[in-house]
């Protein structure tokens, strides 16, 4: 956003996400900024279906030059303008009340665009949306290579709730239908008590690296975790930021956080590993802004995005 677009959201109340032109219809842009309002597949506490308009206020006076990592003889002036280019596609009409044609209404809205070339973020709405986003950009690109931060491993099964997808189940979906090289696929952050290890022992035999806020604190295995971030950017990558990732001290309004989290600055810096991988599609996911501590968790989503676009 530079300071003609503050002034005329200020005007019109109208908050494209950081400014970008509002442009409904797909072309051949080099990217583009979707919300997926939709929050039928949270199990606890719902409202991520309101995520996209929180976050896209969050970037209301943003500046689009990110700060460089360091300054200290590092890094001077080397990043770019954050999503340059780019323009904002509106949220994607979810219905509320189906997750099949929530999934579908997100697979055929990000396809029309990542089909005519456009790489893609996603605002969301419920970590299940990922999945129909997953399906669209595989259908080009075949199976992707996936850099997914969270609390949670989002590899169980809706048996339980009678239920074939819901937000934690969006990562096994992806495996099984191929959309994903679980052996280019990495989950940061998990740490979530879980009722049994199905899920875990399900990724680890599929060949996903799992990450626990502990591991990620181990110096000595600090090679060995960008040799699995690396991995990711050998195949047409996707990133999936489950804001869940982080501590809630930084980001509460989620629908399930999780205490012993990663801090902002430690989203950066896993973030930062990526930074020469030119991902295919994006998202952040679970913004709930009518739980406690919306305007601050909303404000964390909308630097995490920046990082993500510079
Ligand atoms: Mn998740």
């Amino acid at each position: 956003m530079n300071s003609e677009d503050l002034l005329l959201a200020l005007r019109t109340g109208v908050t494209p996400f950081l400014g970008l032109p509002q442009q409904l219809e797909p072309s051949a842009v080099p990217g583009v900024v979707l919300g997926a309002p939709f929050d039928g597949g949270v199990l606890n506490r719902p409202g991520a279906r309101l995520g996209p308009w929180a976050l896209r206020a969050a970037t209301l006076g943003l500046g689009r030059a990110a700060m460089p990592f360091r300054l200290q003889g590092h890094d001077l002036g080397g990043r770019t303008l954050a999503a340059l280019d780019w323009v904002d596609g509106g949220n994607i009409p979810t219905r509320p009340f189906s997750i099949a044609q929530a999934l579908d209404a997100v697979e055929a809205a990000v396809h029309g665009w990542s089909s005519l070339g456009a790489r893609t973020l996603l605002l969301g709405g419920d970590h299940l949306m990922t999945l129909g986003a997953l399906r669209a950009h595989a259908r080009t690109r075949g199976p992707l290579g996936l850099l997914h931060l969270d609390a949670h491993p989002d590899a169980g099964t809706g048996e339980a709730w009678g239920t074939e997808h819901h937000h934690g189940t969006w990562l096994r979906s992806a495996i099984q239908e191929g959309l994903v090289d679980p052996r280019h696929t990495v989950t940061l952050g998990v740490r979530a008590p879980r009722f049994d290890s199905e899920e875990i022992v399900f990724l680890l035999n599929a060949g996903v690296r799992l990450w626990t806020p502990m591991d990620l604190k181990d110096p000595r295995l600090l090679s060995q975790l960008q040799g699995d971030i690396a991995r990711v950017g050998q195949m047409p990558a996707y990133v999936s930021v489950d804001l869940d990732v982080l501590d809630p001290a930084f980001c509460p309004a989620v629908a399930e956080p999780v205490p012993g989290g990663l801090s902002v600055l430690d989203v950066f810096t896993l973030l930062a590993c990526l930074r020469n991988v030119a991902w295919v599609g994006a998202d952040i996911m679970e913004l709930a802004p009518t739980l406690p501590g919306a305007d601050d968790s909303a404000r964390v989503a909308a630097h995490i995005a920046l990082q993500l676009l510079s």
